[in-house]
């Protein structure tokens, strides 16, 4: 094998439950913000498809789990719903059909040689919970931290690789910044806060689990890191905007997970702009005193970014960060077309050699990679096949990558693809697909394995490819 993985090295797909479950009649879930906006705003979703219409795998995930073990997996991440588990979050009532749900997916993952990877926040803050502020609410983190602590009694016996959030920063550009996620506010204000109470939320989630010794699991987080790179790496002020950017949308997060601490120079500039969240002395030690384990990276695209050209006036709670730095649109840069993201694999190892050097080559593995594409039936054989070899080509081309970063030292431990089965996202419901297998919403969600599917069984059966 040309490209060989170490030993034991985690092959699978990630998910999410509000991605994937589906709402049904007299199960128990309660509606988190997207139940509530589709209810409130259905025009915000494309098609008009809400998070009613998902690939069900509350029903299915039997037939799914078979899906995972024919197409190689020997993990799986997803995500438990907080309003599914705790509808009323209030009185902290355990709903019993989530606990059998919960406890059927993770046996029959493990039954099928499958390791589940759970995470406890994919974007969907439970409705009643939204209403006292969300994560603007410092009250909230101790109802996350509850909710944590629930999930790790009831299923930290089996589930042994556990993350506090997903891309904790995507709440915070979707609902402070530019109108993706409910509450769909301006404020950056209020953004700040709520970057700081789900860091304080995942530090506290962290202790919580560490102090159950009985579990011999790990726990950390999933960030979606965007390395980004100056239009001119000779341009102090282009730098000095890449580092800004590098340091509000990535080291934001990084930094307090795996060192303890907020970056001094964004701490700064948050300070001169009156940005400053409210913090407690004991809150802030929580923090220190509690990082992660183990980091899920998902890498999708760069960023790249030039020094601001035009100044502009700053406004109270109406700056963005886009007021410091202009984005730079690289000619010939090769793109994804129907998601409008940028497709740079050497991105991958840029990332992980950043962990490796700055971050104390901290275990991690690629939780999400993915490559989104929009009317994939025109690409079906006459065996009813998709073939989507265009996919195979960006994993490969970013396994290279991986593999590098690996001979130089990188301690990245798994590969995830995003996704497994093509699910609902958020605004985009199933404009772009993503899965290894195929979801046919007009046939009860009939699944078919694309070639991507199979061509990923031979690849973790033989841990690597030429
Ligand atoms: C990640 C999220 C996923 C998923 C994926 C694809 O950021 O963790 O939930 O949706 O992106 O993005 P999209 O569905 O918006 O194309």
């Amino acid at each position: 094998m040309d490209y060989q993985f170490p030993k034991g090295f985690w092959w699978g797909s990630a998910a999410s439950g509000p991605q994937t479950e589906g709402v049904f009649e007299g199960d128990g879930k309660a509606q988190n913000i997207w139940d509530f906006w589709y209810e409130e705003k259905p025009e915000k979703f494309f098609n008009n498809v809400g998070p009613d219409k998902t690939s069900r795998f509350y029903k299915k995930y039997q037939e799914d789990i078979q899906l995972m073990k024919e197409t190689g997996h020997n993990s799986f991440r997803t995500s438990i719903q907080w309003s599914r588990l705790i509808p009323d979050p209030e009185t902290g009532v355990v709903n019993p059909k989530a606990v059998e749900f919960y406890n059927h997916v993770i046996d029959g993952l493990l039954e099928n040689g499958i390791e589940p990877f759970f995470n406890l926040y994919h974007f969907d803050m439970p409705m009643t919970m939204q209403e006292k502020g969300g994560w603007l609410n410092r009250e909230v983190v101790d109802q996350y931290v509850f909710y944590a602590k629930t999930c790790f009694e009831l299923f930290g016996d089996r589930v042994k690789k556990w993350f506090t959030h997903n891309e904790p920063i995507v709440p915070v550009e979707g609902g402070y910044l530019y109108g993706w996620h409910y509450p769909d506010e301006i404020n950056l204000k209020h953004g700040v806060q709520v970057a700081y109470h789900e860091a304080l939320a995942s530090a506290k989630a962290i202790e919580v689990y560490h102090s159950m010794n009985f579990l011999d699991g790990e726990i950390g987080i999933v960030l979606n890191l965007t390395p980004t790179y100056p239009r001119d790496e000779q341009n102090k002020a282009d730098v000095e905007a890449a580092r800004l950017v590098d340091g509000l949308f990535n080291r934001s997060f990084l930094d307090p997970a795996v060192k303890g601490h907020f970056p001094e120079d964004i701490i700064k500039w948050v300070k001169e702009n009156d940005l400053m969240p409210i913090t407690t002395p004991e809150d802030l030690k929580t923090i220190a005193e509690n990082t992660i384990d183990l980091l899920g990276v998902n890498y999708y695209q760069p960023r790249r970014v030039k020094a601001k050209e035009t100044p502009v006036e700053i406004a109270g709670n109406s700056i963005l960060p886009e007021d410091f730095y202009d984005v730079y649109d690289m000619p010939g840069k090769k793109m994804n077309p129907y998601r409008g993201w940028e497709i740079y694999e050497k991105g991958i190892y840029d990332t992980l050699m950043n962990l490796k050097e700055n971050y104390g080559n901290i275990r991690c593995y690629i939780s999400e990679n993915g490559m989104g594409v929009e009317g994939e039936e025109r690409f079906v054989n006459a065996d009813g096949m998709i073939e989507n070899d265009y996919r195979i080509e960006f994993v490969t081309d970013h396994l290279k990558w991986v593999h590098q970063a690996i001979q130089e030292g990188s301690q990245v431990q798994g590969y995830h693809m995003w996704t497994c089965m093509d699910n609902w996202s958020w605004l985009n419901a199933y404009k772009n697909r993503y899965g290894f297998i195929a979801v046919d919403l007009e046939q009860e969600g009939k699944r078919t394995i694309k070639k991507s599917g199979y061509w990923f069984k031979e690849l973790t059966k033989n841990n690597g490819f030429n």
